[in-house]
Order: C-alpha cells, then sequence, then structure tokens
C-alpha cells in the first residue's frame, strides 16, 4: 500500500469512516466494550441500545432521545489526526470520496469538502418532524434538547416529534449515499477506518470495489464482514490493528510526507512523533 501511495498508483481512493476515528475526539462510538454509548445507557431502561436511535421508539418516546442528546454538545468537539489525514488525500488529488457513518460534522472542521463528502447517516445540521418530515429550525431543536423539552412539528394536525437529520434505524439512507457508490465501484484503493462495519447497508460497499480492488481495514479489531466475498474476487485486504491516529502517523511517515501534513495539521496536533501503533508496522507489508 505504502508503495502504491507514494508512486501515486492510488489515485482514486474511497475512505470509508466510522466512529472510531472520532473517539480521540473525546466523542464515544457505540461498540467499543465499557466505554461506547451502548455501554453506557443503563439509566434509560431500554430493552436493547439500539432503541435509543430507533424511529419507532422515538415516535412513542421522543423524550429519551431528547434526554441523551442533552448530555453531548458536538460543535465542542475537533477534528482529529485521522481526520486531516483524509484532508491531506484531498489535497494532494488522491481522494475519491469521503463516506461517512459520524454524524458529528469533524470532517467539515478538517476543511473536507462537501464534493468530496457522502454522510451516510445523516448530520446534526438540520432539523425534521420524524412524523410528516416537515423541516423544521435546527437552532430550536437546539434549544428544546438544551432546555429538556420536545420540540413539536407545527404542520397543521402533526404534533410529531423533532428530530436532527440523522438516520435512525428504520429510515431511509440519503440518496447521496446511493450516489456515492460510483465512486466506490471506480476506486483503486479503499481504506476502512474506524468502525465495526456493523450497520447495513453502509457495511455492503466494501462488496461493490472492482476486482483487485485492494481494501485496508484501520481499526482497533477486525470485523470479518467482506472476507468471504473479497478472497472469492482476488481482492487483498490487509488488517492493520491499533488506534487509526497511530496508524496514520506511521502511513504519513512511510510516505514521506510529515511535511504536508503538519502543514494541514492545527497547532494541538502538530510537532507529536509519529508512534506506531502495535500494528502499525503491517501497513507497510506490501
Ligand atoms: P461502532 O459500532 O461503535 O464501531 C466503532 C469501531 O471503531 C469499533 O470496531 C472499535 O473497535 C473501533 N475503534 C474505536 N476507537 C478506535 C480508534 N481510536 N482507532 C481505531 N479504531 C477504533 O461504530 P460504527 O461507526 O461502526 O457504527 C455506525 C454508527 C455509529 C453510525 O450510525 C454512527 O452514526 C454512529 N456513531 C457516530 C458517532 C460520531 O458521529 N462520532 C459516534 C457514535 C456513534
Amino acid at each position: 500500500m505504502i508503495q502504491g501511495l507514494k508512486n501515486g498508483t492510488y489515485k482514486k481512493i474511497v475512505v470509508l469512516t466510522g466512529a472510531g476515528i472520532s473517539v480521540s475526539a473525546g466523542i464515544p462510538d457505540f461498540r467499543s466494550p465499557g466505554s461506547g454509548i451502548y455501554a453506557n445507557l443503563q439509566k434509560y431502561n431500554l430493552k436493547r441500545p439500539e432503541d435509543l436511535f430507533t424511529i419507532s421508539y422515538f415516535l412513542e418516546k421522543p423524550e429519551v432521545f431528547y434526554e441523551f442528546a442533552k448530555e453531548f454538545d458536538l460543535d465542542s468537539f475537533d477534528a482529529t489526526p485521522t481526520h486531516f489525514f483524509i484532508r491531506l488525500l484531498q489535497d494532494k488529488s488522491l481522494l475519491s470520496m469521503n463516506i461517512t457513518q459520524n454524524i458529528d460534522n469533524l470532517e467539515a472542521k478538517a476543511s473536507i469538502q462537501d464534493d468530496f463528502l457522502c454522510q451516510a447517516h445523516g448530520s446534526l445540521r438540520n432539523a425534521f418532524c420524524a412524523k410528516c418530515k416537515k423541516e423544521m429550525d435546527f437552532l430550536t431543536f437546539k434549544e428544546h434538547v438544551k432546555a429538556g423539552a420536545i420540540y413539536r412539528c407545527n404542520a397543521a394536525g402533526c404534533g410529531g416529534p423533532v428530530k436532527p437529520e440523522i438516520v435512525f434505524f428504520g429510515e431511509s439512507l440519503p440518496k447521496s449515499f446511493f450516489k456515492s457508490m460510483k465512486a466506490v465501484e471506480e476506486c483503486d484503493l479503499m481504506l476502512v477506518m474506524g468502525t465495526a462495519l456493523a450497520v447495513s447497508p453502509f457495511n455492503q460497499l466494501p462488496f461493490f470495489t472492482s476486482q483487485g480492488v485492494h481494501q485496508i481495514l484501520i481499526n482497533r479489531e477486525n470485523t470479518n464482514a467482506t472476507s468471504a466475498h473479497d478472497f472469492e474476487k482476488g481482492n487483498y485486504r490487509l488488517f492493520v490493528p491499533g488506534n487509526c491516529d497511530d496508524t496514520i502517523r506511521k502511513i504519513v511517515s512511510d510516505c514521506g510526507w510529515e511535511e504536508e501534513f503538519e502543514k494541514v495539521l492545527p497547532e494541538k496536533h502538530r510537532g507529536k512523533a509519529q508512534k506506531a501503533g502495535a500494528g502499525a508496522a503491517a501497513a507497510k507489508e506490501d
């Protein structure tokens, strides 16, 4: 992979990302044992942690999501070195598309442009009525969350609870997700970072690359979600275990891109020697 990045073999890179790339910013993911959001929902007495983000449950008991949302002010978090690595790929005209499951908008804070970004599970930018889908005022939604009051739709006879434009279980993905399939089909390298690949249809994306396209999973844990299919297609799939910030610093160093990387990094992330995670060296194998 390093050789391919250095010598320009890869020019249409698709980067799939999940909650793991924002963990070092201080935003917990869903499924990490102990620290993940799913492991810390006891006070809500849910049958399944997924209920918190399920549309039928929200329509019935919106107060539970509102209470949860009150604890999170996602505006206060900064993009991580991994976000800036994706930005570097964009600046080097190597990025075809960053397709993310994240709803935290940290991509914008790393200046990843909308043309290169698909927020497959929506984002915290707009608000809609969960019942009739009328667009409602996002700032008013945020004020209601802060005040612990349910914001209700003002369309005649509706009164449905208003939710942010993030995709809940049971809702359709935005059209942009299906449009981004073209980038997946045409990509020459797929980097998958910080995701358990547990949510469908996002976790199906690696199935749609062309035959022989290298797929690299940079994650704390392996996921076998795509392996059988990849081997059938002859795709080369490499798993690099460890924290993605450590692994991308190793990749940057192996590519000799440190100077360019330092330029895109904000002050707080600059000047940090690359720390090779336990498996980061594996990124160099190919
Ligand atoms: P997940 O199921 O919680 O999986 C996260 C994965 O990242 C796990 O495999 C972890 O082992 C791994 N991981 C955690 N920290 C790191 C790290 N520092 N370096 C490398 N790997 C790490 O989350 P997914 O994204 O797979 O699931 C999709 C859900 C999560 C989407 O619907 C998101 O909207 C939702 N989510 C998003 C955010 C966010 O926007 N930041 C936060 C929490 C959940």
